[in-house]
């Protein structure tokens, strides 16, 4: 057997076993969802054919020509029955493209379609594109904002790391074809995380957006913003109100973004969004959630106190580690939501839940009190709630359990 051919079956035996191995749903800890065993997607789920020359007479030692680094933050929606998946795939070459995995269940089996997405550029070419939002809007498209990254025209000479990053927008019907238009054009010098609204707020579309002093750092703009803007094709806000700001000594105490577009329930629109706080070992990135008005999308209705989601396990290393990160959930009919996150800027995973879980949590998690002294009064009143359920020869350890008469 020539290296080409042993090289060529193993690989394509162990990419086969990763697309068939069904994902198996983990028992929640805290039940406020389900993690999987297995990422739904990694650098190694995507076709033999997009990385090596298959030709033996080119490629005698079947190398890798085109190496893929990582797959993760992937933007969600389900179409025909799908469960699609625009996905963030980084080569080797550090250059994020766009490619559409699909699936029939949600948890496993996602296969990429055989080209990566094709999205046309504006006049000012795009460096580096990732993380896409997609809004399945009341006007009938389906929207894609994504961050559009450029070298910083202001950059100093030698200077080769300073960027800006933008928000592009593009429309499509199926994915497959994309229409490009310009980008959001704001107050703010730097925008990344902006989320298309659903619907059309006084007549107007709708953008959350990340208003940033540079690159990296939110700075003095950070927090979650709200801005109108009356057309898309050209579309320009000329009024960012944050609606969720960086606060400190909490898990968004750096910064904050927008996770997918909100989801419309019976009591408000569900957000899901990361936060970003400093620790000693660098940046930490965790998933939390927060409810606004129906009526009044500016407004917070509710907001539990810390993170909904945050890495464990594997989840902790990678590229850029300690790191969870959402632009797509998916609400089923039935009102199962499957959260797409990546974790470490390596891999994609899945977690389940359902919205009235979801509403249950957002509604009776207490806030954040924003001091030790307010979260020892919060827990202070569980526990009496919960004592006052209980006989004294059953508080002993933690094998408390509530007298069930
Ligand atoms: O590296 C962590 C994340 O950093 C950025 O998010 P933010 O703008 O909130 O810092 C994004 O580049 C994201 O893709 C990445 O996962």
């Amino acid at each position: 057997m020539t290296i080409f051919e042993e090289r060529f079956q193993r690989i394509k035996s162990e990419k086969e076993r990763l697309t068939e191995t069904p994902n198996k749903k983990l028992a929640s800890g805290d039940g406020l969802c389900e993690r999987y065993k297995f990422p739904v997607l990694t650098a190694a789920h995507v076709p033999l054919f997009w990385e090596y020359d298959l030709d033996p007479r080119s490629n005698p030692y079947f190398m890798k020509r085109f190496g893929i680094n990582a797959v993760f933050n992937a933007g969600a929606i389900k179409l025909s029955g799908k469960y699609l998946l625009v996905v963030r795939v980084e080569g080797y070459d550090r250059k994020s493209l766009f490619a559409v995995a699909e699936s029939a269940n949600g948890t496993d089996g996602f296969e990429f379609w055989q080209y990566p997405l094709e999205m046309p550029e504006t006049r000012e070419p795009d460096v580096n594109i990732y993380d896409m939002r997609l809004t399945a809007h009341e006007d009938g498209w389906i929207y894609g904002l994504f961050c559009t990254e450029r070298k910083d025209p202001a950059a100093a000479p030698g200077d080769e790391s300073r960027a800006v990053a933008q928000c592009g927008i593009a429309r499509t019907r199926d994915l497959r074809t994309w229409e490009r238009l310009a980008d959001l054009r704001t107050p703010s010098t730097q925008q990344r995380n902006v989320v298309l609204h659903p619907e059309f707020i006084d007549g107007q579309y709708a953008f959350y957006t990340r208003p940033q002093d540079s690159f990296i750092e939110a700075g003095h703009g950070g927090g979650i913003a709200l801005g109108l803007a009356p057309c898309i094709e050209n579309a320009q806000i000329t009024l960012e109100t944050v609606i969720d700001a960086k606060k400190y000594h909490t898990v968004y105490e750096s910064k904050n973004g927008q996770g997918p577009a909100p989801i419309k329930t019976r009591l408000g629109w569900l957000h899901l969004a990361h936060g970003v706080r400093h620790t000693a070992a660098g940046l930490r990135y965790v998933l939390y959630l927060f409810m606004t008005d129906i009526a009044d999308p500016a407004k917070v209705i509710y907001k539990p106190a810390g993170y909904f989601l945050a890495p464990e396990g594997i989840e902790r290393t990678g590229d850029v580690s300690n790191v969870v990160f959402s632009n797509g959930w998916i609400m089923d009919d039935d009102g199962s939501v499957f959260i797409y996150y990546g974790s470490s800027d390596t891999r994609l995973h899945v977690a389940t839940t359902s919205v009235e879980r979801l509403l249950d949590y957002v509604t009776h998690t207490p806030p954040d009190g924003f001091t030790s002294l307010a979260s020892r009064k919060t827990l202070t009143s569980l526990i009496d709630r919960n004592l006052a359920l209980l006989t004294p020869g059953q508080t002993k350890g933690g094998s408390a359990y509530p007298v069930l008469t």
